[in-house]
């Protein structure tokens, strides 16, 4: 069986780790080795970095510094977890990824797109999903909800317009990739979100 590179993409409270969770139950039941993981985090430096970031008290970050530290981040994760469990043949799901940075870092502080995507390349070598799935949600629907799940962190106190800004990002990056990036309706109940992301990666798994 063929490894897989998926990534979970959105705004905050579309569901992505709700319905991370629900995809490995069902690839593992299936006899597939899978990895659950997300950005930023997923080693423990990433994770020290994850604190930084989220960190609602650090409000003197500066849009270039939380840049370099989302991409700092993700360069350890991929030469540390990423990457490894890719050549071990695994199905590597991941809550958000690069192209997050893209949304929030470029659309949403206004950061220029060139660099963004040359520090991609840096971050990342040649690691790059096989599939992305935009969970799409109206921005101010899936702040409700992460609002009801959890205190907000440093990114969800910015206001709704960040977030739009966001959004569209996703849904442009989709429209421009569309063989890599497939959007699912994420205002549907959790069950009917899981068929359609299920459906995706099977057609990709099923790849020669
Ligand atoms: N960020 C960035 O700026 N640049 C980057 O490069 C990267 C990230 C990688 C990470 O926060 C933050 O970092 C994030 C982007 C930024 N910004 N913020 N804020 P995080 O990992 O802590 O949070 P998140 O990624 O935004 O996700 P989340 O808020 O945890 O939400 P979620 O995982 O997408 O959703 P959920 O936890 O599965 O569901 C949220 C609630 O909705 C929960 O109560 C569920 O039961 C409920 N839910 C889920 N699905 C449904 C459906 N279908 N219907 C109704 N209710 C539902």
């Amino acid at each position: 069986m063929n490894g897989a590179f998926i990534t979970l993409e959105g705004v905050e409270g579309c569901g992505k780790t709700t319905q991370m969770t629900l995809l490995r139950d069902r690839l593992e039941r299936e006899g597939r080795r899978v990895l659950l993981t997300r950005e930023p985090g997923g080693t423990p430096i990433a994770e020290a970095i994850r604190d930084i970031l989220l960190d609602p008290a650090n409000t003197a970050l500066s849009p270039v510094a939380e840049l370099l530290l989302y991409e700092a981040a993700r360069a350890q994760h991929v030469a540390e977890r990423i990457r490894p469990a890719l050549d071990e043949g695994a199905i590597v799901i991941c809550d958000r990824f690069a192209d997050s940075t893209t949304a929030y870092q470029g659309a949403g502080r206004v950061l220029p797109g060139d660099t963004v995507r040359n520090l991609h390349r840096l971050a990342t070598g040649a690691v790059w999903p096989d599939l992305t799935i935009v969970l799409d949600i109206p921005a101010e629907e899936g702040l409700k909800r992460a609002a009801a799940a959890r205190t907000r962190d440093r990114i969800e106190r910015e206001p709704l317009e960040f977030h739009q800004r966001v959004r569209r990002e996703f849904l442009r990056i989709a429209e421009s990739e569309p063989e890599r990036v497939k959007v699912v309706d994420a205002a549907q109940p959790p069950e009917a979100v899981a068929a359609a992301i299920y459906e995706l990666v099977r057609m990709v798994l099923e790849q020669p």
